[in-house]
């Protein structure tokens, strides 16, 4: 059944949508400026289900931050510590393989590595690092280091960014996640986080990475200080990364927490705009296979109603998150299993455990047995 839209600007986007059309940075604007997020998750939802159907993904990770020891000060951020900061951690080799295995049972699959840019960990510890890992946990997938760690790397270490990702996939990383994107405009980049890499070499990163044959997430940070055009501008030049290189698996939007930045005063993301954000994404990027609704980040409660929105991902079991947490997020720290199958289900799909990139996971009830 077609709905009738509220908003008429729609009608032209639909008849593009149903005939797989590519739409255009203008329709990325009608679509972001729609209030009728009814129509638009509409549209979405019809893409969502041409090429997800009715399964929903989730996957059973853990995050680790081996330091939040950060020479950057971005404004945007309340987890990176200054190195003399008494707050600041900063974990032994030793103490990283020992938080990946604490509590540790046979379902998870990915270790989810980032952290801060620490001025003196260097490209061999973080190679020892994965290669502990790989040693002590065979079958889990390393998804590791953002496009900004690497670009932070290659410049300590006096080596190419391919030549760091090439000595890290070495060592044992698998894939990478898709943060330190933020918004690729560089006016707004200078005021949220003006230590990082511009958004044209965080491309460049991601581009060499998936020549390496390394498959990559990739976000947008929205709700401070960007426009509709910024998000427009950056969703198209995922997009052209995409049509290039195939290595883009998902995407993840995320919406800005004030609480503990410099960027406090600004008020926080709304259901509607957190909603309306997944829909224009699986309309824009018509090229990346999945669109993650993050629960941290959205809560449990937007990021189910999101499955219905052109989000076919809610993400994982996580045990422990820092970087939302940090910036007052003030969901739980972990999701049981069992209860993002329920979310999954109430909301009319059916639930699909994946690896990282997606393939299907059989289990078996020993698989959950907590080892250690
Ligand atoms: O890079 C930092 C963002 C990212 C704040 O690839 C903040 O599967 C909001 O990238 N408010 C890290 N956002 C998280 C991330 C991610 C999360 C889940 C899954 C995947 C994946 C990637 O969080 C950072 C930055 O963009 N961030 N501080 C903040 N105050």
């Amino acid at each position: 059944m077609t709905p009738v839209f509220e908003d008429a600007r729609l009608e032209p986007i639909r008849a593009k949508v149903q005939s797989g059309e590519r739409l255009t940075y203008d329709d990325g604007i009608a679509v972001y400026r729609s209030a009728d997020v009814l129509g638009v998750g509409w549209l979405a939802n019809q893409v969502r289900e041409r090429l997800h159907g009715n399964r929903t993904f989730f996957n059973v990770n853990r995050h680790i931050n081996p330091t939040d020891v950060c020479v950057a000060s971005c404004k945007l951020c309340a987890f990176g510590k200054k190195a003399r900061d008494p707050k600041a951690y900063t974990m032994s080799l030793e103490q990283v393989w020992e938080h990946a295995g604490r509590g540790w049972s046979e379902a998870v699959t990915e270790f989810h590595i980032v952290g801060g840019l620490h001025p003196e960990l260097t490209l061999d510890w973080y190679c020892q690092m994965l290669r502990g890992l790989k040693e002590r946990f065979p079958q889990v997938h390393l998804k590791a280091f953002t496009m900004v760690e690497i670009g932070y790397l290659a410049q300590r270490s006096k080596l190419t960014p391919r030549q760091v990702l090439e000595r890290l996939k070495d060592a044992g990383m698998d894939s990478m996640p898709g943060g330190g994107a933020e918004i690729f405009n560089e006016r707004v980049r200078r005021i949220i986080c003006d230590h990082k890499i511009t958004g044209n070499q965080w491309l460049e990163i991601a581009e060499i990475a998936h020549e390496l044959g390394l498959h990559s997430n990739c976000t947008m940070l929205y709700g401070h200080i960007e426009n509709e055009e910024d998000r427009v501008d950056h969703l198209l030049h995922l997009r052209a990364l995409q049509d290039k290189t195939s290595g883009l698996v998902a995407y993840i939007p995320l919406a800005f927490h004030p609480d503990n930045t410099p960027l406090h005063h600004i008020p926080k993301t709304t259901g509607f705009a957190d909603i309306r954000e997944i829909a224009v994404s699986r309309l824009l990027l018509d090229n990346v296979p999945h669109i993650k609704a993050y629960w941290v980040m959205m809560t449990p409660k937007i990021a189910q109603i999101a499955q219905r929105f052109g989000a076919d991902d809610i993400d994982g079991t996580l045990v422990e998150e820092r970087i939302y947490h940090d910036a007052g997020a003030t969901t739980s720290q972990n999701l049981r299993r069992g209860e993002l199958v329920r979310l999954i289900k109430e909301a009319g799909r059916e639930p699909v455990e994946r690896d990282t990139l997606y393939h299907p996971v059989e289990r078996t009830e020993s698989a959950f047995t907590v080892l250690v």
